[in-house]
């Protein structure tokens, strides 16, 4: 068997208005039109990974949140209606996904020798988080491939953002040991916005785009300096910055699914591509591949 490989990343944030949007026929409520950028960007992002080609994705996920431990989708099939707890008039979503069953278990037992607490998730009525479905959706929205989803084991909240630093890297050790190990060509998606801080009221219309834009300044300016360190391949800035922008945008980055991905992927040094920015709600939101096959942006 050959070496497997993570062949990308990509920061996949997953605010339901992008499928919303989509109106693809799994979601229940339909819209005009909206987020375009991002929309498109993830479009983009698609056409990438469709060439490199791949058979695996695997994703970890904010609002999979656990507090004993990291968890893992442990049955090959899952099927449910997910409803975003905030936005029910955006996303009833009925999913049918299928996992790699045999990936989740090569990364959870690699987790666990390096002293993390790990879990299988083996409940079949268990409604997978819209933030899973969402990045997975619009990165491959046919699931022609099946997934590895993770939890976020909630240490930036338990503890601080240095421990759950600290555990990100241990992760993401283990998820490239256990890629290599499996033969298979793996992307790997960080589900996060950046910028978290979002309007309290929504518009009447929510795809009216006459209402978007970023909460404030100094949100915008810490996005667009996380992005620079992306676009310049300096990501072991963004590990090192992530306490301060995690605590002053107060970032989905808490969750610790971005330095879990630059970690597994041993924090790349080529520029990476940014598909799109944009703002969902006042949150700030990118989409960016990094094309490990490749080394880097074009
Ligand atoms: O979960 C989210 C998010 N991360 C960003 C914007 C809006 C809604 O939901
Ligand atoms: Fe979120």
């Amino acid at each position: 068997m050959s070496k497997g490989k993570i062949v990308a990343g990509a920061l996949a944030p997953h605010p339901p208005h992008l499928v919303y949007a989509e109106n693809p026929p799994q979601n229940e409520p339909t819209a005009e039109c909206g987020w375009e950028n991002l929309r498109w960007g993830y479009e983009r992002l698609r056409k990438h990974l469709d060439a490199i080609g791949y058979d695996v994705l695997v994703v970890l996920s904010p609002h999979w949140q656990t507090y004993v431990g990291t968890h893992f989708l442990g049955l090959e099939h899952f099927k449910s209606l997910s409803v975003d707890p905030i936005f029910p008039n955006l996303f009833r979503y009925h999913f049918d996904l299928h996992v790699d069953v045999d990936l989740a278990e090569a990364i959870e037992a690699r987790a666990r020798d390096k002293g993390l607490v790990t879990k299988m998730m083996r409940n079949p009525d268990y409604r997978v988080d819209y933030g899973t479905i969402i990045s997975c959706h619009l990165t491959n929205p046919s699931w022609n491939k099946p997934i590895v989803g993770i939890s976020s084991h909630r240490l930036t909240h338990y503890f601080n953002v240095d421990t759950m630093q600290n555990h990100m890297l241990r992760l993401g050790e283990a998820t490239r040991e256990a890629i290599e190990a499996s033969g298979k060509r793996v992307v790997l998606l960080a589900s996060n916005s950046l910028s978290h801080r979002h309007f309290v009221t929504e518009s009447e219309i929510p795809e009216d785009m006459s209402r978007e834009h970023i909460t404030h300044h100094g949100q915008y300016l810490w996005d667009m300096h996380m992005l620079e360190l992306m676009r310049t391949g300096r990501t072991r800035e963004i590990f090192d910055l992530m306490p301060d922008f995690t605590e002053q945008t107060i970032a989905e980055t808490d969750s610790g699914a971005l330095t879990w991905m630059l970690a597994a992927m041993e924090f790349p040094t080529y520029p990476a591509e940014v598909h799109a920015y944009g703002t969902v709600i006042g949150t700030g939101n990118a989409v960016v591949e990094w094309n490990h096959e490749r080394g880097g942006a074009v």
